[in-house]
């Protein structure tokens, strides 16, 4: 792709064309240099989208809930926009293509807009691959953007707590697993979805949530617990609702502008490390990275010693 090309396709997805979008995000996805491109061709568009993080263990109904989160916003006549994370593990490839499937039915609607991205999570890969689709999203005029994550690794969780408002969704029944669930992801809840409150155990779900969020610090949000049905859209009006409280407190307290950074940060730190990866790799393929190696089998120098000097190698410019 020529840079010219490039230009002339983020033209087209300020425009707001549907099909420039989805091409940008492929590339952004495949093409690190391709995306360092077109962000810096967005850059100035001075659009700023409320992101929704969703997370929650697999099965939950997050990708239900999104559904019904979609129906909602069309019936509001609000546009949004769903970006569903797929980190790439054969064990949960073959769920996501069937959400995507599921989700896509409801995006012939042109207020709509969802799109799954891949990204290699154990690389970081989502940390990275997330905020520039969300910033091609916001050129493109997408005003709100649900971010659904699988999985409750520290690449999904970095994800969800960069987001304007991050959803955890749980489920009744799982009783003192509350307590077992990675304290992580309690507590980067702004709001606590209960789904599937169809089943048993929802009153001891609520009760053992309202515990925990007692035991937080006064000053901090307290995130509301909404029940949901989700397959048959009961509470989404409901998950709305906490969402808009959310985002009301943000901006009264002017830390919109905080999370805005928090989000950006993640993708800055992603980028500089996919960045620093490769260079590392490239000074452990070189001559210099060989000696390195050579020395410390001899017991020459010493690991750590090793790892200083292969840090500083690696940021040189021109390492090697
Ligand atoms: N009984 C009941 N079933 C639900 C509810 N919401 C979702 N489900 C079902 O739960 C199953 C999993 O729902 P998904 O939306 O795919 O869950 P998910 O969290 O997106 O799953 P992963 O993306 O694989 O992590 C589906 O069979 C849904 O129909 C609910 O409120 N009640
Ligand atoms: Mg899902």
């Amino acid at each position: 792709v020529s840079s010219i090309d490039v230009e002339a396709l983020a033209a087209r997805v300020l425009a707001g064309e549907r099909a420039a979008l989805a091409r940008a995000l492929t590339l952004l996805e495949r093409d690190r240099e391709v995306a360092l491109q077109l962000d810096a061709a967005f850059g100035r568009s001075g659009r700023y989208a409320c992101t929704v993080g969703i997370t929650g263990a697999p099965g939950a109904g997050k990708s239900t809930l999104v559904s019904a989160l979609l129906a909602e916003a069309t019936a509001r006549d609000q546009r949004l926009a769903v970006l569903a994370l797929d980190p790439v593990s054969p064990l949960t490839r073959g769920a996501i293509l069937g959400d995507r499937l599921r989700m896509e039915s409801a995006a012939a609607d042109e207020r709509v807009f969802v799109r799954s991205m891949t990204a290699d999570a154990r690389a970081g890969g989502l940390s990275a691959v997330t905020p520039l689709a969300v910033r091609a999203l916001e050129a493109a005029g997408w005003p709100g953007v649900l971010i659904e994550t699988v999985g409750v690794g520290q690449s999904e969780l970095d994800v969800v707590e960069a987001a304007t408002t991050t959803l955890v969704v749980l489920n009744p029944g799982w009783g003192d697993e509350v307590q077992a669930v990675k304290a992580g992801l309690m507590e980067v809840a702004d709001v606590f979805v209960i789904n599937k409150a169809d089943r048993e155990g929802v009153e001891e779900l609520q009760h053992d949530l309202e515990r925990l969020v007692a035991a937080w610090p006064a000053r901090r949000w307290r995130p509301p617990i909404v029940r949901t049905v989700a397959h048959q859209r009961l509470g989404a009006a409901e998950t709305w609702a906490a969402i808009g409280a959310h985002r009301a407190w943000l901006e009264q307290r002017g830390e919109l502008a905080a999370r805005r950074r928090r989000f950006l940060e993640l993708g800055l730190r992603a980028l500089a490390r996919e960045r620093f990866d490769a260079a590392l790799q490239e000074v452990l393929g070189s001559a210099a990275g060989e000696s390195l190696l050579q020395r410390l089998a001899s017991g020459e120098i010493s690991l750590p010693a090793g790892s200083i000097e292969l840090a500083a190698r690696a940021a040189q410019p021109a390492a090697g």
